[in-house]
């Protein structure tokens, strides 16, 4: 019968090769490498849109953050349950890691058994009493002991949103799950809630993760250079490792972290319409959630054979097949199977497997038919694997562009069942993607043994990384204040200033007079020099104001560094060097002759007996220049220009950077009467209602107070929250013993930013460390808590200064501003977040507004020297 055939189809060859017909017929589905190329670029717009904040909820492709920050390393270990749910089998596991169980350094034993499908379920919570069910069960069979919690990694594969690595808010099903009542909650807490209902089953979830983002993990155990996951099964979907600062949805530049693209989406906003057939529509139309997971029906497992029924159905209505026969069973859905299209396809036995599909579809095949049948195979598949080529060359390109690399060496980790059982599908996958990036070496590596392991493998950096945090979470519990804590530093704050208002040298925090009596009104204006002496550089700047507040000024500036033996040289030296500094300036702006009036701002405690006379009261931040303390600032200053004897200049006032920086913020926002510097140091002033300090004189209603208040504690006032590192810090500092507080804030420049860049890093330190190795998770930690303790000490301190000035007020309510620099409050990512917080919670009588100054102490010391001029002038009337 069958020679007949052979026989009769040579006769028709002479009549048509059947293949040609179908591929005639099938045109839209041949995608060549020009095409594949447009989709592949299309499908790089995607990726762009899905991980921009801006346009991510309406690009098809989610690009969901995994937290997953790296490949494991080969030192994971530890011994897990696992869930692997999603995929054509679910399967419950143990798995064993690394030494902890006896087998070898970077071997995996795993254990495990397939459980029903439970798909069908369409109610959530029939789902995961099914799941926790099996589990159990598992438990019993494995003789595991119930007795103890067992840590579990969770295989699910469905999109789902991440914040953690154990939690993960489902966003909608796909394949042929929709268990109602999941979708935007969150899977993991499902789960502990079925599991709790069950009873007699103890875990704790260390991680839920993707089946791409496991089978990258699982195979990125033995290849380090895999770093792709790539699921060609019942659904479709791909992840990499992607730049974190492309991922707007997470906080943090460092690093990378894994990117679950989804890509089985797709095309769901019509990126694919130019290659969506009729079969394809037909296909969608008659799925469980019509219009989504477009690529997904065009690749996925699920649907090929539905795909090639749904063709030769219409090809048999069109009597181009069977003469037109068509039996019931063909017009019945899901009778064709990727199965069948996977055994159509194989070398030997593909045409009688044709054969006998068609038979068992109630069919009478010619030969003829069977390669035609075959062919439509063949392209369906074709189709499915050029279009995962495409997408895979459109994430190895940007992961070149990424790296900036024209050459990438790089390995896929791939599962599933398509890819796994369809006898042509790797390679046709393989060679189109090679043909596709020719400048890239793709290596593809079939996970061979599932997911679990990958997830294991997240779930045992998860693990380390959780007992590590607990530990190190230990040693910081010193540097946790609680709010009654800071309740007392506020209220030790506060009786500090009094004290130090009260009298000369009797309180840490010296509160110095600044004879600066008013902040500006507008009426400022004229030129003038100001200088600024910082702990890293000094500044010189010329300022001209016009008449009027509020962007009436104009500034021109030159930074100078100073060298540390001029920090810790003579005084003599020092201003010698800053005299020199001044001239370069003036000779930049042309202006040696002028000699303008000048403002200097000296960052350090000053005793002042009038705005433009004042002694050092000690040195800190890294200067201990010689025979300066004790020595009036700007005497030194004056007989410094004079040995230079190349200009002259009229220095009318020296003020701290606090009150400059408060002056400079109140020319904008006259609600501004503090000053705040958080920097190398840490330092605030306010406007005082004429203290003692005001040495009497008469009529004087307001005065800014410099309080120096980073000499709290200099008095034992916070032994009881001083930790055994702050004091090693103060024994190893230039002043040890002074400025208890300041070291609590203090920034020290280069070493602050370490701290911002590393807490920059990360909104929540456990993710950002899953990628990152241990010790830089600790050091994250570290800073975290240091940094928010400063935060907090600078926000109880900054209470007590606010809740005095509403008290000196008698006001119910104050509303005030504060003006701010220095680096520490500019460039950490939460300092300043944390510190107004704790003033809101600890003053709440206040409203109290941060202004970060530009140009503080130019603008500052040059208005104060305005206003000490306008002063001088008036006095002269
Ligand atoms: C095996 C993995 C599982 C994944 C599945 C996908 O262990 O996590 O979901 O492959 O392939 P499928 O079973 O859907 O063909
Ligand atoms: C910038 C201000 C300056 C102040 C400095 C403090 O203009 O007056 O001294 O901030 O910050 P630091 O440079 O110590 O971080
Ligand atoms: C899901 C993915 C999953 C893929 C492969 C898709 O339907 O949305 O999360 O990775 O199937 O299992
Ligand atoms: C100094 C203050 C200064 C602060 C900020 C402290 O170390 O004593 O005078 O305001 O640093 O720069």
């Amino acid at each position: 019968m069958f020679v007949v055939h052979i026989v009769a189809s040579f006769f028709s060859k002479l009549q048509e090769d059947p293949t040609k017909k179908v591929d005639r017929f099938l045109y839209a589905m041949h995608l060549h490498d020009d095409q594949l190329s447009d989709i592949s670029a299309r499908f790089q717009a995607e990726m762009k849109k899905g991980l921009s904040v801006e346009s991510n909820a309406a690009a098809a492709l989610k690009m969901l953050p995994t937290h997953v920050r790296s490949t494991p390393d080969g030192s994971e270990k530890g011994e897990f349950l696992a869930l692997d749910l999603g995929g054509s089998r679910f399967k419950v596991l143990q798995v064993k890691v690394g030494e902890a169980t006896g087998i070898k350094k970077g071997g995996v034993e795993m254990v495990e058994k397939t459980y029903p499908t439970p798909e069908e379920s369409s109610l959530l919570l029939q789902l995961f009493d099914h799941v926790s069910e099996s589990l159990k069960d598992f438990l019993h069979e494995k003789n595991i002991s119930l007795e103890r919690k067992h840590p579990l990694a969770f295989t699910f594969s469905f999109p789902c949103e991440q914040s953690t690595l154990n939690q993960g808010l489902l966003l909608n099903w796909t394949k042929n799950f929709r268990a109602g009542g999941l979708q935007g909650k969150d899977v993991v807490q499902a789960l502990r809630g079925a599991l709790d209902r069950i009873g007699g089953v103890d875990v704790e979830v260390l991680a839920m993760v993707n089946d791409t983002v496991a089978t990258m993990m699982t195979c990125g155990f033995d290849d380090q250079q895999c770093e792709v996951g790539l699921i060609i099964g019942t659904g479709t979907n791909a992840c990499y490792m992607e730049e974190l600062r492309h991922i707007d949805l997470v906080e943090g530049d460092e690093g990378r972290m894994c990117v679950n693209t989804e890509w089985g989406a797709f095309g769901d906003d019509g990126a694919l319409k130019d290659y969506v057939t009729e079969f394809d529509r037909d296909l969608d139309a008659a799925s469980n959630n019509p219009g989504k997971q477009i690529l997904e029906k065009m690749v996925g497992g699920m649907y090929l054979g539905e795909l090639v029924r749904l063709v030769v159905l219409k090809m048999a209505k069109l009597g181009l097949l069977f003469k037109g026969q068509v039996s019931k069973a063909l017009r019945t859905k899901g009778t064709i199977t990727t199965e069948h299209v996977a055994a159509m396809e194989e070398y030997k036995n593909g045409l009688n497997n044709t054969r006998d599909l068609l038979m068992g579809l109630d069919l009478i095949p010619t030969f003829d038919d069977c390669v035609a049948v075959q062919h439509v195979s063949t392209i369906v598949s074709f189709r499915s694997s050029n279009l995962v080529s495409a997408g895979l060359a459109a994430i190895l390109t940007r992961i070149m562009e990424n790296r900036n690399l024209r050459k990438l060496r790089i390995t896929v980790g791939v599962d599933g069942t398509v890819y796994k059982m369809h006898p042509q599908y790797p390679k046709r996958l393989h060679k189109v993607v090679r043909r596709l990036l020719p400048e890239c070496h793709v290596r593809f590596v079939l996970s061979d043994s599932g997911s679990s392991k990958g997830a294991a493998l997240v779930s045992a950096v998860a693990q380390r990384l959780a007992s590590r945090r607990r530990q190190v979470d230990g040693m910081l519990s010193p540097f946790r204040l609680s709010q009654e804590q800071l309740r007392l530093v506020k209220t030790r704050m506060r009786t500090a200033l009094e004290a130090g208002l009260k009298s000369k040298g009797s309180s840490a925090v010296k509160m110095l007079p600044s004879f600066v009596y008013r902040t500006p009104d507008g009426t400022e204006h004229g030129k003038y020099l100001a200088l600024h002496l910082g702990e890293t550089n000094f500044r010189a700047s010329l300022v001209k104001f016009k008449q009027g507040l509020q962007h009436n000024s104009r500034l021109y500036n030159k930074m100078y560094t100073i060298p540390l033996e001029i920090k810790q040289g003579s005084g003599e030296e020092l201003f010698d060097y800053i005299a020199q500094c001044v001239g370069d300036f003036l000779d930049y702006m042309g202006m040696k002759k002028a000699r303008l009036p000048a403002g200097f701002t000296f960052s350090f405690p000053c005793e002042h007996t009038a705005v433009d006379k004042c002694t050092l009261v000690s040195w800190n931040k890294g200067f201990k220049a010689t025979d300066c303390e004790g020595r009036d600032v700007v005497s030194m200053l004056r007989e410094a220009i004079k040995r230079r004897n190349e200009f002259d200049l009229d220095v009318a006032a020296v003020v701290n950077d606090t009150v400059a920086t408060m002056m400079s913020c109140a020319y904008e926002d006259p609600r501004c009467e503090i000053g705040l510097i958080v920097g190398t140091g840490c330092n605030v002033c306010y406007m005082e209602e004429g203290s003692e300090r005001a040495e009497g004189r008469a009529g004087i209603l307001k005065m800014c107070i410099n309080t120096e208040w980073g000499g709290l504690g200099d008095d034992g006032s916070l032994d009881d929250i001083i930790t055994p590192h702050d004091i090693e810090v103060d024994q190893h500092s230039l002043n040890p013993a002074k400025q208890r507080e300041d070291y609590f804030f203090r920034g020290q420049g280069g070493r602050n930013s370490c701290v911002n860049i590393i807490l920059s890093g990360s909104a929540n330190t456990v993710l950002f460390c899953v990628a990152m190795p241990i010790m830089v998770c600790v050091v994250v930690q570290v800073c975290g808590a240091v940094s928010r303790r400063a935060a907090q000490l600078c926000g109880a301190g900054m209470a007590a200064v606010v809740d005095k000035i509403r008290e000196n007020r008698g006001l119910d309510h104050l509303n005030i501003s504060v003006g701010v620099d220095g680096t520490l409050y500019k460039l950490h990512p939460h300092f300043s977040g944390i510190l107004q917080g704790t003033v809101r919670v600890l003053a709440p009588q206040c409203t109290v507004t941060f202004l970060p100054s530009e140009e503080g102490s130019g603008k500052g010391a040059a208005l104060i020297t305005a206003v000490a001029r306008q002063k001088l002038e008036t006095s002269h009337d």
